[in-house]
């Protein structure tokens, strides 16, 4: 994949925020953070860490000129904690010295003395305690009460599944400058720069054209760098604006593992119904969201589960309830799928079950259902446009699923210990924020005097190749190569008021504002060509393959030419463009609307081979058909569906977030806690582009490709389950993620 700074990566020549050479006397911060999960500070002494060597300074809340306040949605976070902890890894000081060494020495010298309050780690607790970070949200169409009763079959049952790791290579971190007249600039390792911008104002009481964030790229964020970044830039900020010298904050992978929240836990309960042809009309579902011990973005995610809680099926009658329940852990934040792959499973893990019991394939059930052109969603917008069959049919027939499911059956009659399984993944995944303000990104294109572009959005590259699809879409815009455009750092002194580069949204928000930019410049170009000596107002004149165009014929005026006679004319080769998506609209009193722009599509088969004998399996393939639309980049698209899916599979089946009781981290490093390497990773991936697709939103009719391949990972979990079932045909097993080796060999025996 040569693209995405591939050389640069390898070579080490791409710079991370830890890369970035800094100014002589930078200094060097390192967070003191709460050992227990809750308690009351009785006291804390941070003279010995004063006087430890080189120490320049130690922050509390105390030190704080604004408000000690970074919450987002809900202002129920403080920067550093004052009386009370709540996790195991709040912030309560800030250790500045010459050394990262010698901030990390005198961190360890502080004393702090606590009185242990009850601990709540498990979300179902937390909801009978009463500890919710808002009330109770429901999402529903139709009547369940009334459809119950023309059901056939109704099944309920109990859904876990677990937390899941970033493990971004780059840790959290930034670089705080100090300016002249109080102004800081900041470098921070951020999916959402003025989220930093905007809390650094806030926490220091100065106004955001003070503070400047500036971001090259990242090190992958995956969603814990959109909210999750900012308290280490607002410290970092805090500290060059008290010493008035430049300061760094990177945590160390250790602190960042313990201190950063990971994708939310859910337990949920499902209740579902069916009629004598196996449609399903009833779908109750309420989710218990382990929200952490703050909100930070769990509202907005909670949303998406209920959003996403039939996945591409259409039920006419549902009722969705979503908890978010306040524990002592670190705040779970946004994870690629943002809540949509917590609601999808549960209703996958309920079709699975209404299949057990009905003694068939979750296929037949899954199939029947997908949505059609013009159903409605149980929040009032229409499917249009519907890939769901479509994905479905592709899927099953150019993969032979008939004949993959005969194999898997022979084998497994002539094979004891062995067993294959396979399982189909239909994907559905709203594009768009679902807080439909933000739905809005900037784009400025500079085309200097040699023709050279310059262009600057509020888009993060973070590995997703977001910069290569914006050179695209401009350079097309324009005509000219691609090695002509150079995608700027995402600067908010170039680009104010941005949204995080998230909701897989950045490649359609950006790309598309970078498209109006380009047309405005390419416009005065043109009109100023038709103005050129031999040119005549009846013939438009065009811009092809860098070169002006005549009534079709080349003029031999090529683009740096008519670049510098516009320069020299005076024409304006700057342009700043900003595209909000058209047609959304949101009821958060019904919560009903148009939230999204429109669906991606997909679905995959997976198959896996289980030994039985060891608990541990493998999987062998999985075969995609996936919805990009007309793909703005299908090398860049094939990358991110890989990527997601390992993610995803990595969720349900090997990655297990585990705390102890008291709230500690126990999977608190790369030993203990697993992701899918090479030999976990599907032995083979097939990816197919669905053809004939098209989209009005994204840029040049592409869709939006980040997130929604992470759930075919799903996949994966009900593959496995389909071998242990060949294995024991009669045995019950529950549905609690991820379905580790561990776990598969302890269900599949009765005494072990
Ligand atoms: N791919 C890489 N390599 N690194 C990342 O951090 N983040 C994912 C996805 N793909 C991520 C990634 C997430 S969570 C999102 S929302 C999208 O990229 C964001 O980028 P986009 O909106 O430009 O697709
Ligand atoms: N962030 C957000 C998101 O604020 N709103 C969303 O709807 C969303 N969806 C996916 C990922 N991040
Ligand atoms: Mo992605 S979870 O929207 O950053």
């Amino acid at each position: 994949m040569r693209k995405n700074d591939l050389e640069k990566h390898v070579t080490g020549e791409s710079l991370f925020a830890d890369d970035i050479n800094t100014p002589e006397g930078t200094l060097y911060a390192v967070v003191f953070d709460s050992p227990i999960a809750h308690a009351r500070i009785v006291n804390l002494d941070i003279s010995p860490a004063m006087i430890s060597r080189g120490v320049a300074a130690v922050l509390t809340a105390d030190d704080i000129p604004g408000v000690n306040q970074v919450g987002g949605i809900i202002p129920d976070e403080s920067l550093f904690a004052e009386k009370e902890t709540h996790f195991i890894g709040e912030p309560i000081a800030l250790v500045i010295a010459d050394t990262y060494l010698n901030a990390a020495i005198a961190a360890k010298k502080i004393k702090a003395g606590f009185e242990k309050l009850e601990i709540i780690t498990d979300p179902r607790e937390a909801f009978i305690k009463g500890k919710l970070i808002m009330p109770p949200r429901t999402f529903s169409r139709g009547s369940t009460d009334a459809a119950w009763r023309e059901c056939r079959y109704i099944f309920e049952g109990k859904v876990d599944s677990g937390g899941q790791e970033h493990l971004y290579l780059e840790t959290q971190g930034a670089i705080a400058i100090p300016g002249e007249g109080g102004r800081i600039r900041l470098i921070s390792s951020t999916q959402s720069p003025t989220s930093v911008q905007k809390t650094v104002a806030r926490v220091l009481d100065i106004p955001m054209n003070f503070v400047e964030v500036d971001v090259l790229r990242l090190g992958g964020g995956f969603g814990g760098k959109e909210d999750q970044a900012t308290h280490w830039a607002v410290m970092a900020a805090l500290a060059a604006y008290k010493l008035k010298k430049p300061v760094k904050l990177i945590l160390s992978r250790i602190d960042d593992l313990r201190m950063t929240g990971k994708r939310h836990p859910y337990s949920s309960d499902f209740k579902i119904g069916l009629d004598d042809n196996l449609m399903m009309i009833a779908y109750e579902a309420v989710y218990y969201q382990n929200a952490g011990a703050v909100a930070d973005l769990s509202p907005a995610i909670l949303d998406r589960t209920l959003f996403h809680a039939t996945n591409s099926y259409f039920i006419p009658n549902v009722k969705a309830t979503g908890i978010s329940c306040r524990t002592n852990l670190p705040p779970n934040t946004a994870f690629r799928g943002f809540g949509g792959p917590q609601g999808k499973f549960v209703i996958e893990a309920a079709i699975y079950k209404a299949a057990e019991e009905l003694g068939i394939e979750p296929s037949v059930i899954q199939r029947k259902n997908l949505l059609k052109e013009g159903d409605i969603f149980h929040y009032g917008q229409a499917a249009k446009n519907c890939q769901a069959i479509n994905c479905w049919n592709d899927a099953e027939q150019k993969f032979n699923y008939n004949e993959l499911k005969a194999e898997a059956a022979e084998f497994n009659r002539n094979s004891t210990l062995i067993k294959k399984g396979i399982s189909v993944m239909p994907i559905c995944f709203g594009i768009s924020f679902t807080n439909t303000f933000l739905n809005q990104a900037g784009a400025l294109v500079h085309v200097y005097m040699d023709g050279s572009v310059g262009v600057s959005t509020a888009a993060v590259e973070m590995g997703q190749g977001v910069n290569e699809k914006i050179k695209t879409v401009v350079s097309q815009t324009f005509s000219i190569n691609r090695d002509k455009v150079r995608v700027e750092s995402t600067n908010t002194t170039r680009i104010a008021n941005t949204s995080a580069t998230a909701a897989s949204s950045g490649a359609d928000l950006n790309g598309n504002a970078a498209i109006i930019a380009a047309q405005n410049i390419r416009q005065r170009l043109l009109d100023f060509a038709s103005g050129l000596p031999g040119y005549s107002s009846a013939v438009k004149p065009e811009i092809r393959d860098g070169e002006v165009f005549l009534g079709g014929e080349k003029t031999g005026l090529l683009w740096e030419d008519l670049i510098l006679k516009a320069y020299q004319s005076r024409i304006n080769l700057s342009s700043h463009a900003l595209y909000a998506t058209p047609g959304l609209h949101f009821d958060k009193e019904t919560n009903t609307g148009n939230p999204f722009a429109y669906h991606v599509y997909g679905a995959a088969i997976t198959t896996v081979s289980l030994d039985c004998l060891r608990g541990i399996y493998s999987i062998d393939s999985v075969r995609i058909v996936h919805d990009s639309g007309k793909s703005l980049d299908e090398l860049i698209d094939r990358g991110q569906i890989e990527g997601a899916l390992t993610q995803g599979i990595g969720w349900l089946t090997l990655e297990e977030v585990v705390h102890s009781p008291e709230g500690r981290l126990l999977s608190n490093s790369l030993s203990t806690y697993k992701v899918p390497d090479i030999y976990s990773a599907p032995k083979e991936i097939q990816v197919i582009f669905l053809e004939g697709s098209e989209n009005d939103f994204g840029p040049l009719r592409s869709k939006a490709v980040g997130e929604p391949p992470l759930m075919y990972g799903i996949g994966a979990y009900f593959a496995i389950m389909n071998a242990m079932k060949a294995f024991r045909p009669g045995k019950v097993f529950g549905i609690d993620a991820p379905l580790t080796p561990e776990k598969v060999l302890t269900a599949l025996y009765d005494k072990i």
